[in-house]
């Protein structure tokens, strides 16, 4: 039978789906320039045989109760009913919020989830933790921009300010010389933008650029990271080094008089303290390109010429997140943007400093005039919150005390997590360790769709449908289009939404119509889209009412073109328009910071030798980046992602000269190691990587051989078994999964084979 088309939308597209006879079709979106593959991962998603089908309860906590266990991750589950599962679950978490109180759960459950608007699943915790027991420790800041979001602000405005409401592509296609961009502007990054993606244009931007005479310049250690639309050079690059070259590329253009003082005198404070640094005057040591040379691998010359390059043009920098997901990775994101101002870049047209642009679909795009609400989640009565990549300390070390944003802080005391729509067990760093803190947890809750390895630690999982067996909106403020996203399918086995799941909860709280409101999910999308329809008639903007809305299947809405406001209202009326920063200037020195003390992120940009630095028994460099063939570790066992897997396993890349040395070739399997465990990974050969450098995308399914063992062994790829877990600096304790070191050695023998889309042994009584 075949099903009459509907429309849905996903993180990286919109689509139309077809249900034919059990196969999905998945047509993208017609008014979409370039289509992401993503959409393929689709395909099979729906009963593969990964999914949860019923509500699970792990063994050991089902007959010994809660409390520490050190079996998680490697314990068998006991099938039960949505009754039993409702009762075990609220029933737990009215016991530790009576004896510990609402400061003893931790509630972040960090994640992308899916892309409708209500059913976000991160949303739908903090509300339901809110309006059930009066709040939940949470996690402030992303995996994404952690270092990012706290230095900006402090030096020149707020990151969405910056990154969402940057100069745009458009910008930048019709003005900009020269784009320089640290981590370049991979288009397998901007395929993806949460909330929804409808149109993919950064390649035909980039392409127009070009064309019309942009130079594009990529410092990186991957030559992939350009797109070849750019038509770009490759400067490669050590990891983690950006720091030193910009510091230098600085020395050059203020040795040559090619800085524009006037800007920097006038809307910057603090450029005397950074040429004391980079001269020599603060502490006797020359930042010059010959210092950098030896510390980035870029030689001196290119260095200088590089900055004689820059001289005199419409200049674009732009840095990768990336680069601030890694020891320092503060430096380079506050670097990056006093190198545009020592040009006299910002406010500029096609000028001045582009956090982030490419990493996602939503920088260098316009915003809507009118924004989609989002889901109230109530008042959270919890003071304390963490850093969200210090979920394992906080875990290990309850009470212990923790830097953060010039302020000293304690972890809580957690006894139960509940995690919906994200995936630990993809996202953070050292996986072992990780493992070690859930043990510690009485109760870990989790709502997932498939059987992630995070799914497979929990003490109570609780089946979710996929976005494609449910209603919703899909949009986002960067997407002109809005999107009915229709259901294509039914439930999977008994999956429920994750608003079905805490309503049946909150009732057994006594707490149904706080969580509700009396409404269902289908009334909570009308009240949502009847808020933004109100707003768009205040503003004269005529929608149609939800009905029709719902029956076309999507809807197109009027956007501004502001980007780039913040710099350019500084550049033309200072005094009117101040940056939100303490000077009202750009802060190349910031007394805040400098009044924290930490010496881990000084007053001035620095340069900061990393840990993670090769030595003899690491020589190797490893960059975990995101993947090109999904979203995350998010349908890992779709049909696109396990096509470009070999032997089923994530391929990682190599240089000859490396692999030569180690006698590995094409298609071997390899073990990645360091002393926190190893990964096995098939292998690619490239001179498109830097030598000295290998790179395992995230997302691989962590798959270990034993998962009790100290150091682990995952047999499919997931780089996280082998990145360290420590904050960026105590100022902003963000995530450092990017940049590990490792050695690489061929598998010999037969490798153990992947077992990552096996479900668990589940008992059925
Ligand atoms: N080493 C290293 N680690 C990294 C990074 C890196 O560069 N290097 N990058 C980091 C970054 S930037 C990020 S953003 C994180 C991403 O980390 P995550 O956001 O945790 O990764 P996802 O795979 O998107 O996890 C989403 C999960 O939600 C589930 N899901 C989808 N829809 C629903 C739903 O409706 N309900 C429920 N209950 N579940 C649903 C999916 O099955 C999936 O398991 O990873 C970080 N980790
Ligand atoms: N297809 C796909 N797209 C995605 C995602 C995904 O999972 N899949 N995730 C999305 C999310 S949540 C985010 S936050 C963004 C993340 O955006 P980014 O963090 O910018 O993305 P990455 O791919 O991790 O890194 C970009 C490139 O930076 C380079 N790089 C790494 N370290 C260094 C360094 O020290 N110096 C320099 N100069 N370059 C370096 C690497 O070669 C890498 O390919 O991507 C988004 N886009
Ligand atoms: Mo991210």
């Amino acid at each position: 039978m075949t099903v009459k088309p509907t429309t849905h939308s996903s993180h990286w597209g919109a689509f139309t789906a077809v249900l034919d006879n059990d196969q999905l079709v998945v047509i993208p979106f017609s008014g979409d320039p370039d289509p992401s593959p993503l959409l393929k991962n689709f395909e099979n998603a729906l009963n593969h045989k990964v999914r949860i089908a019923t509500p699970m309860v792990r063994r050991g906590w089902l007959e010994n109760g809660p409390g520490p266990d050190d079996r998680r991750g490697a314990d068998e589950y006991i099938a039960v009913t949505w009754e039993e599962a409702y009762a075990l679950a609220s029933g737990e978490l009215a016991r530790i919020a009576e004896a510990y109180g609402p400061e003893s759960v931790f509630g972040g459950s960090y994640g992308w989830s899916s892309a409708g608007r209500f059913h976000h699943a991160q949303s739908q915790v903090h509300r339901f933790l809110n309006t059930t027991i009066g709040g939940y420790v949470r996690s402030v800041n992303s995996y994404s921009s952690g270092a990012a979001s706290v230095i900006l602000p402090h030096i020149v405005g707020d990151m969405n300010e910056i990154a969402r409401r940057g100069v745009s592509w458009e910008e930048i296609s019709e003005h900009t010389d020269l784009m320089l961009s640290f981590g370049g502007l991979a288009l397998k990054n901007s395929q993806v933008a949460s909330g929804g993606l409808s149109e993919h244009t950064e390649r035909g931007f980039i392409d127009k650029a070009a064309k019309r005479g942009t130079k594009f310049i990529s410092v990186s250690p991957l030559q992939s990271d350009m797109p070849d639309e750019a038509q770009g050079e490759w400067l490669a690059i050590r990891p983690g080094t950006d720091a030193a070259l910009i510091l230098a590329l600085l020395h050059v253009l203020k040795s040559n008089g090619w800085t524009d003082e006037d800007y920097l005198a006038r809307y910057c404070v603090g450029w005397d303290k950074m040429v004391a640094y980079i001269v020599g005057a603060e502490d006797g040591q020359v930042r010059d390109a010959v210092w950098a040379a030896e510390i980035c691998g870029i030689s001196a010359a290119r260095i200088e010429k590089l900055a004689e390059e820059l001289h005199g043009k419409r200049v674009m920098i732009s840095v990768a997140h990336a680069l601030q997901r890694a020891e320092h990775g503060e430096q380079p994101v506050w670097l990056g943007l006093v190198l545009s101002a020592a040009l006299g870049q910002p406010g500029l047209p096609g000028g001045g400093y582009g956090y982030a642009l490419g990493a996602l679909g939503h920088y260098g795009k316009h915003h809507n005039q009118v924004s989609y609400p989002a889901l109230p989640q109530g008042k959270n009565g919890v003071k304390d919150f963490i850093p969200v990549a210090r979920i394992s300390d906080m875990l290990l070390n309850p009470g212990q005390e923790f830097r953060y944003n010039g302020e000293t802080r304690r972890y809580p005391h957690i006894k139960l997590a509940w995690w919906a729509g994200g995936n630990p067990f993809h996202h953070h760093q050292d996986l072992a360790r990780l493992r070690q803190a859930f043990n510690q947890l009485d109760t870990l809750i989790v709502h997932e769709v498939a059987w992630t390895a995070t799914a497979r630690h929990a003490d109570i999982v609780l089946p979710a449908t996929m976005t494609l067996e449910r209603e919703d909106v899909g949009g986002a403020p960067t997407d002109r289009h809005l999107f009915a996203m229709q259901p294509v399918a039914k439930p999977f086995g008994e999956a429920k939404d994750d608003y079905t799941i805490f309503a049946e909860l909150a009732k057994r709280l006594g707490r149904e119509e706080a969580f509700t409101e009396g409404r269902s999910a289908r009334q909570w999308l009308e009240h949502l889209y009847g808020q933004m329809q109100e707003k768009c008639q205040q503003q004269g903007i005529d929608v149609p009412n939800f009905s029709t809305f719902w029956d076309i299947g999507q809807l197109q809405l009027p956007q501004l073109k502001d980007g780039g406001r913040l710099l350019r209202n500084l550049r033309n009326d200072p005094e009117q328009h101040p940056l939100p920063t303490p000077s009202g200037k750009i802060e190349i020195f910031s007394q805040t910071i400098a009044d924290f003390n930490d010496a881990d992120c000084p007053g001035h940009p620095v340069w900061l030798e990393p840990t993670q630095k090769p030595d003899a028994g690491n020589p190797l460099y490893l960059i975990a980046n995101q993947p090109a063939t999904k979203l995350h570790s998010q349908l890992d066992y779709g049909k696109h992602s396990v096509s470009q897997k070999l032997d089923g396993r994530e391929i990682c890349r190599l240089h000859p000269q490396d692999a030569a040395s180690r006698g590995i070739k094409i298609g071997d399997t390899v073990k990645i190691s360091n002393s926190r465990g190893t990964v096995l990974a098939s292998v690619d050969i490239s001179e498109r990587i830097m030598a000295g450098v290998v790179q395992l995308p995230t997302g691989a399914w962590y798959d270990p051989q034993d998962p009790q063992a100290e150091k682990p062994l995952c047999r499919h790829g997931n780089p996280n078994v082998l990145t360290l877990d420590v904050g960026t600096s105590s100022l902003a304790q963000g995530c450092c999964g990017q940049i590990t070191i490792v050695e690489v050695a061929r598998f010999e023998g037969t490798a153990p084979a992947v077992q990552a889309f096996e479900p668990p042994v589940v008992l059925y009584r």
